[in-house]
């Protein structure tokens, strides 16, 4: 199954994306493998775990906010093409160009153009200035990330944005006139509120995102469901938060949200409306609804995990684990390269080699001789079958062509 996988070397100067036709350069560092992916499109196929989760949300939202005569106000996107430019991507949301998150080893870039897109965010723009106010998007992303049960390389955001003009924010208050979205002279930034905003519309559109965020998880998991709101920081948002869940004896973060930033409307012509936005991972929060042990089931084509999602009042579905065959584990230390290396290198290969049956890679040693300076790491891998009990030859022998395909592709020497 894995044999056409090891091609992470360059042979053709082109890159082909669903037809499309890039010129590969020093930033290109998408994969056959990861491109073999684009256009699955799991969360529109009727009856995956993620397309029902999709569309309970979408559910939630289009009965949350209606018009005058009874009509959705939200949109959904669930078909715009993961590959975008950098622009929309990064710079679109004010990621600063020095910002880590655009490290090459983070992202699939095609070129120094073009990338597939690493968060639903990278639409918020164009969409806003398109004129929308109140839209979901859900797609598949792409990330070089950390390797274990709640990480993978692709998954699924849904973004959603809301907008609300001075009219919309202060309907439910009766001093509606007494209040302003804006401040007249300019603030300082705080905490609690960007520059520009007044601390009423601020708080005010902090209680309707938390509320209807409450809301969905509640629907969702029901009443008893132990959420927690944790401050954090987007380039696009401020302030902003992220929701976690209790979720198997541990916080699992679930989703990004805050205060659009004000300058993002602006630049999309939406200057005079405040709003804000929220960025969800589809699959954690499937993981939780259906009580999914490992994300790699996502991308299973066994019968055994879509047929339980089949035709099923889903509100009872409970994932019934087919499997939890024998883990084996593997460490494996190797010398780095002098330049140019990256742990995220390391794990993309383990993924291209090693396929669906390595459940985690964790870094456990890394050390820098006192003589030589030269840096070395050690990998523990854990090799899992979700479909059988993995022979402990054949985990050798994969185990093997990992650690050759890394001595000629990311120029480590085995210790
Ligand atoms: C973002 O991607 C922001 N764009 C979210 C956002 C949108 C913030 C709008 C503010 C306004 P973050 O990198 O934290 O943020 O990812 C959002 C969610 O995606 C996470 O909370 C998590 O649920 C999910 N996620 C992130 N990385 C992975 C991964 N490798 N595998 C599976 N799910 C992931
Ligand atoms: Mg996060």
């Amino acid at each position: 199954t894995n044999s056409n996988s090891t091609q992470t070397t360059p042979q053709n100067p082109q890159v082909t994306i669903q037809g499309r036709t890039f010129a590969r350069d020093d930033f290109t560092t998408v994969t056959p493998k990861i491109i073999s992916r684009v256009g699955t499109n799991l969360h529109n196929q009727p009856n995956h775990p993620l397309c029902i989760i999709k569309e309970k949300i979408r559910d939630h939202f289009y009965r949350s906010f209606l018009n005058r005569r009874g009509n959705p106000l939200f949109s959904i996107y669930d078909h715009l093409s993961p590959v975008v430019t950098v622009q929309q991507n990064f710079d679109s949301v004010f990621v600063p160009k020095d910002h880590i998150s655009r490290k090459k080893g983070d992202n699939y870039y095609i070129n120094e153009e073009f990338m597939l897109r690493a968060h639903t965010s990278a639409h918020q723009h164009e969409l806003v200035n398109a004129g929308l106010d109140a839209f979901l998007v859900v797609g598949d992303v792409y990330r070089r990330d950390e390797i274990d049960t709640s990480h993978y390389p692709v998954f699924h955001q849904m973004e959603g944005v809301k907008l609300f003009t001075h009219h919309e924010l202060f309907a439910k208050c009766n001093n509606a006139t007494n209040l302003s979205l804006f401040e007249t002279g300019s603030t300082a930034r705080t905490p609690d509120k960007q520059e520009t905003h007044t601390m009423e519309a601020a708080k005010l559109l902090e209680f309707e995102l938390k509320s209807i965020i409450t809301s969905m998880a509640e629907l969702l998991f029901g009443k008893d469901i132990q959420c927690r709101w944790i401050e954090a920081e987007f380039p696009f948002t401020h302030p902003s938060w992220e929701l976690e869940i209790f979720f198997q004896g541990e916080w699992l973060e679930v989703l990004g949200c805050g205060i659009m930033e004000q300058k993002l409307l602006q630049s999309a012509g939406a200057g005079t409306s405040v709003g804000y936005a929220f960025g969800l991972g589809l699959e954690r929060l499937a993981m939780i609804l259906f009580d999914i042990p490992d994300i790699r089931l996502f991308w299973s084509t066994d019968n055994r995990f879509l047929a339980q999602f089949r035709d099923q009042d889903t509100n009872q579905v409970k994932f019934k684990p087919f499997s939890k065959y024998p883990p084996v584990i593997q460490d494996m230390s190797f010398w780095c390269p002098e330049s140019d290396y990256e742990s995220n290198d390391f794990y993309d290969l383990v993924r291209n080699v090693g396929g669906e049956l390595v459940e985690q890679v964790a870094m456990i040693d890394e050390f820098t001789h006192p003589k030589t300076h030269r840096k070395s790491h050690c990998y523990r891998i854990t090799y899992r079958s979700m479909e059988r009990t993995l022979v402990r030859e054949e985990v050798i022998q994969i185990h093997a062509l990992i650690r050759e395909t890394a001595e000629r592709e990311l120029r480590v020497e085995a210790r």
